[in-house]
């Protein structure tokens, strides 16, 4: 099966439709150019004065010619600007909305050298102990912050292996590059079997790798530590809700005296108490 492919010019909520039909088919698909390769600049400018701090070599899975450069939202007010684009809320709700509520776990952004070698298969939800969920629990990204090739590293991604169970297993010729022109997203369930590509190109592979769980779940990253009320108080309530200063499920996330956790970021607000999220309708 190749990587399902999706065009949101001219038609959005039919881009959206044919998207969260491909995730259900394939666990994966790529929604190219959804936005200008210029947002993509402007994010990988804004994360410049960072990367030299990014962790390489630490494991062969982290990749020891790949840089990983941490918290994103908070170091780029472009990449905050995108990280609630339509599509992926919309994907996040068809694919999670069977949970009482979902949110954002954790961004990096993902360079992959000259010379890299190809990461090693896996689900991003074994993070979560290995546990087989019997329902999806993540929806994850890339978006393309330079052109994705075969060549440069490109995701390698297994389509339709979302549908097995953790004890498949899979080989490189079982993979498909997701390519993807500078602008484009990638977009694929926890399930789904991938990795990142070989770089046998000159130059490097830049991602922005996204997560997004259901709200059960620890955050892979503390949004607390990287996004604290203090730093956060001009930010958009959907944006501080979808990070997670929400309540979540029934009885999570609340604070203190049965406090909603944007009272912490606004405490000159009113906001109602109790434990429990009620699914809306
Ligand atoms: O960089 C990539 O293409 C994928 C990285 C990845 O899947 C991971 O680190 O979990
Ligand atoms: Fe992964």
């Amino acid at each position: 099966m190749d990587v399902p492919r999706v065009s949101i010019e001219g038609d959005e909520q039919g881009a959206i439709a044919a998207a969260v039909s491909a995730l259900d088919d394939a666990g994966c698909c790529v929604v190219e150019r959804l936005v200008p390769t210029a947002v993509m600049d402007d994010i990988a400018a804004e994360l410049a004065a960072y990367r030299g701090r990014a962790s390489v070599g630490a494991s062969d899975f982290e990749g020891h010619a790949t840089r990983r450069t941490g918290a994103p939202l908070a170091r780029s007010a472009t990449f905050r600007s995108i990280a609630t684009h339509p599509v992926i809320m919309a994907a996040c709700d068809a694919v999670l909305g069977h949970a009482t509520s979902w949110r954002f776990s954790a961004a990096e952004y993902i360079e992959i050298g000259p010379g890299e070698s190809a990461q090693r298969l896996h689900r991003d939800q074994w993070k979560y102990d290995m546990v087989d969920f019997a329902d999806e629990v993540e929806l994850n990204g890339m978006w393309a912050i330079t052109d994705f090739t075969e060549d440069n590293g490109a995701t390698r991604v297994v389509p339709g292996s979302h549908r097995g169970d953790n004890r498949e297993r899979y080989d490189d010729g079982d993979t498909r590059p997701a390519e993807m022109t500078k602008g484009s997203l990638l977009l694929y369930t926890g399930t789904l079997y991938h990795g990142g590509g070989a770089n046998r190109s000159g130059g490097w592979r830049a991602g922005l790798s996204l997560q997004h769980a259901v709200g059960w779940l620890t955050q892979s990253t503390n949004q607390f530590l990287e996004c604290p009320p203090a730093d956060v108080a001009d930010w958009p309530d959907d944006l501080l809700r979808f990070i997670g200063y929400a309540k979540a499920g029934n009885g999570l996330g609340y604070w203190r005296d049965s406090e909603d956790p944007l009272a912490a970021v606004h405490p000159d607000r009113e906001f109602d108490r109790g434990w429990a999220t009620v699914r809306p309708g």
